[in-house]
């Protein structure tokens, strides 16, 4: 990269704080990477951290979180709100060279100064991608970006944790995408705020907004006082950009109704606390797998119960004293 130079940590605190690109890059990299400096640059910029509203975006492999979230950045761009995004998606990252559709053009919100856009890897994480992209956020927030989407592929308990740390959750669909909409029935997944069924060009989306209609009417409305959140379910074309300033109404209206219900700081609240909770399993469950993979004792007691000659519960118990130091009680 041209004009490399060595980052401290003062330094690229200061270049996230003013927002400089490349100071933003570095710190990504680092958070990515799980380096040292990352976890002293974001304990500085902690304080400088809760202006950003964050839009987690899932839903199934191919639906169109990419090119919603940049006919969405579009959108915002207008207005000149400045913009984040973290995409969590290594099997289909952002680039700079990608060219979604026929209006949306990656590479030119990638021009855009106002505009930074980082996909991210699993890249040996200790903490998993929970953790990661959680400093990434903290790191877009403190840069002083207004507005950060987060990206994460797939509807299971791993992605919730992902963008778990979002103020509004939005699921995309599509037509077609029925393994999700049997997570949503069965309750699999929690109720996202706001649901997007994408590529309405294709001639079952009104099937599918049927259907989810229909799951959405079984299940209750969130409530605060008097009043009622119902998640608004909007059909879109992403590539075409069609319905995607009604999809930021709703986005928006999701936004006031927390504020105004004085729910988005018990949310936050609640997201923060739950974060640090799946961080901290992550690595522990990380340290208990390298624990035993490397310990022949620990080994031994694995194979005791293959052979039936110690029972699964004292295994648990012996491990859980050797490795953690948690002794009788811890059940
Ligand atoms: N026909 C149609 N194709 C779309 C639409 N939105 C996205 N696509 C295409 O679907 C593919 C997957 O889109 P992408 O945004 O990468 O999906 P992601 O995996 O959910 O992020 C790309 O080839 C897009 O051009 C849409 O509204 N209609
Ligand atoms: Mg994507």
């Amino acid at each position: 990269m041209a004009g490399r130079r060595d980052w401290t940590r003062e330094t690229l605190a200061a270049g996230v704080r003013s927002g400089d690109r490349r100071a933003l890059a570095r710190a990504i990299t680092l958070v990515e990477n799980g380096d040292p400096l990352a976890y002293d640059v974001v304990r500085d910029l902690y304080p400088d951290t809760g202006g950003a509203y964050a839009i987690g975006l899932t839903g199934p492999p191919g639906v169109g979180k990419s090119s919603l979230i940049s006919a969405l950045v579009r959108h915002v761009r207008e207005r000149g709100t400045s913009v984040g995004v973290v995409s969590v998606d290594p099997s289909s990252p952002f680039s700079h060279g990608a060219l979604l559709g026929d209006r949306i053009r990656l590479s030119d919100h990638f021009l855009d100064p106002g505009v930074f856009i980082r996909s991210m890897g699993t890249r040996g994480h200790l903490g998993g991608l929970a953790e990661a992209t959680l400093q990434a956020l903290l790191v877009l927030d403190a840069s002083g970006k207004e507005l950060v989407f987060l990206e994460t592929v797939g509807t299971g308990q791993s992605e919730v944790e992902v963008i778990g740390i979002a103020d509004t959750v939005l699921l995309v669909l599509m037509p077609g995408s029925g393994d999700s909409v049997q997570a949503l029935k069965a309750g699999i997944m929690e109720i996202p705020d706001v649901i997007a069924i994408n590529k309405m060009d294709h001639p079952a989306a009104k099937t599918m907004l049927n259907e989810v209609r229909s799951i959405l009417s079984l299940g209750p409305a969130a409530r605060e006082g008097d009043r009622e959140w119902r998640p608004p379910i909007v059909l879109t074309e992403a590539t075409r950009g069609e319905n995607v300033a009604e999809l930021w109404e709703k986005l928006a209206a999701h936004r006031a109704y927390l504020e105004d219900s004085g729910q988005l700081e018990a949310r936050r609240a609640k997201n923060l606390a739950g974060e640090v909770f799946s961080v901290a399993s992550a690595r522990a469950k990380e340290h208990l797998e390298h624990a035993v993979s490397g310990d022949p004792e620990l080994e031994r007691l694995l194979e005791a119960v293959q052979r039936r000659e110690l029972d699964p519960m004292s295994a648990v118990r012996e491990i859980l004293e050797k490795v953690f130091h948690i002794g009788d009680g811890a059940r």
